[in-house]
């Protein structure tokens, strides 16, 4: 007998499947959250058969656990764990742990896919093109590949993941990987998956509306509460708001927060490390604890949500030589310029600034980051020209 503990989303399913395929009958596939992990292991070592074997995927024990599990495989126990998570390196310490988070081609991997390399390696499951291509299309879509590659059919596969369930969504997958030569949607999930990333657009429109700034520890935050669809908000959120250093997308009822950034320079794993959660560098999440709470929620509750740069003007534009006009809740007004062939500038209230810029994209997120100013219609625009004209 095997099990299978693993995270219940599309990469933690994805393995589910994989096993199913491999096994049939003869797995047992647990879904978990992170935080119910160590019950389910827990479980395992009291009630289960010390001759089952034992997967976990996707997922991290906590310490004890961890030890637990050593206690158990050196006692003869059968345990195999496979994660991609940064998180979770140190597990690779373990004869039974095996953490991967790129391959030797430089390509970022994933539960799922990593699951698939090892049931072919042990001759477990075998290969075929149905099936590479469903487990490619997870690992796009978990690592966020699929952006970049204009993979709209891992993007697909993961909003068809949500809206079924887990056990609808494993049985569909199961008979087709089974029965098809390659990975296709049929013509009424296509349609239904339209609708769907119609729904998520507008989700994602009323969210950039309701968004606050603050600072976070030595970081400017941005935060908004949201329960579904946290990749794409955060993605498109950082994308809107890039002055931000993250997203925090915070889950009341569930109670955790998930945290996301688009940037490089910004390793969101550690701040999750921080309040007891974890993940990638780019993605991670945590619990909303008691100190977190505060910290996101009931130091920013009174917050003004972000205002919108004015989008359809046609006089005050960003990088405009005549300049572009900003201004912020304090009625302050910003003149960003350019000075000359090296320098940018911006004049506040009228007055110049002392720090120098390189170009208007600086300019512009000092002025998002310290005083979050928005830039402004034309009207208000055409009036400051007046004025200025009229002075002279
Ligand atoms: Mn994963």
């Amino acid at each position: 007998m095997y099990k299978l503990l693993t995270h219940n989303d599309l990469d933690g399913v994805g393995c589910g499947i994989l096993a199913k395929l491999a096994f049939g009958k003869e797995v047992k596939v647990r879904y978990n959250s992170v935080a119910s992990l160590n019950r389910e292991i827990e479980f395992f070592l009291e009630h289960d058969n010390s001759d089952t074997f034992l997967f976990i995927m996707d997922l991290s024990p906590n310490k004890e656990n961890e030890q637990r599990l050593d206690n158990f495989y050196h006692a003869k126990g059968k345990i195999q764990l496979l994660d991609h998570h940064k998180t979770a390196l140190h597990l690779n310490d373990y004869e039974w742990g095996y953490v991967l988070v790129e391959d030797n081609q430089g390509k970022l991997t994933s539960a799922t896919s990593l699951f698939y390399k090892y049931l072919v390696k042990h001759r477990l499951l075998e290969p075929k093109d149905s099936i590479a291509e469903f487990v490619e299309l997870v690992r796009q879509y978990d690592t966020w590949e699929w952006e970049k590659n204009e993979n709209h059919q891992a993007h697909s596969l993961n909003s068809l993941f949500f809206l079924v369930s887990i056990d609808d969504f494993e049985e569909k997958m199961i008979d087709r990987l089974q029965t098809s030569e390659h990975f296709v949607f049929d013509e009424l999930e296509k349609t239904l998956l339209n609708m769907e990333e119609d729904k998520i657009e507008r989700y994602i429109r009323r969210k950039k509306r309701e968004i606050v700034q603050s600072r976070v520890g030595a970081y400017i935050t941005g935060i908004v509460y949201a329960e579904s669809y946290h990749s794409e908000l955060g993605n498109e959120l950082g994308k809107e708001y890039p002055h931000l250093d993250y997203i925090a997308i915070i889950i009341m009822g569930g109670k955790r927060i998930s945290l996301r950034t688009i940037h490089d320079h910004i390793d969101v794993s550690e701040i999750a490390g921080y309040f007891g959660g974890g993940g990638h560098q780019k993605a991670s999440g945590c619990t909303l604890t008691e100190e977190a709470y505060n910290q996101y929620v009931v130091e920013t509750f009174h917050l003004e949500p972000i205002q919108e740069d004015a989008k359809r003007n046609r006089y005050n534009l960003k990088q405009s030589s005549f300049g572009s006009l900003f201004k912020n809740r304090n009625d302050d007004i910003f003149l960003i310029y350019q000075k000359d062939e090296k320098n940018w500038m911006i004049e506040k209230n009228k007055s110049g600034m002392e720090q120098t810029f390189t170009n208007f994209d600086e300019c512009e997120r000092f002025l998002k980051r310290n005083y979050e100013a928005w830039l402004v219609r034309d009207d208000l625009f055409v009036e400051y020209l007046m004025n200025e004209v009229q002075k002279r």
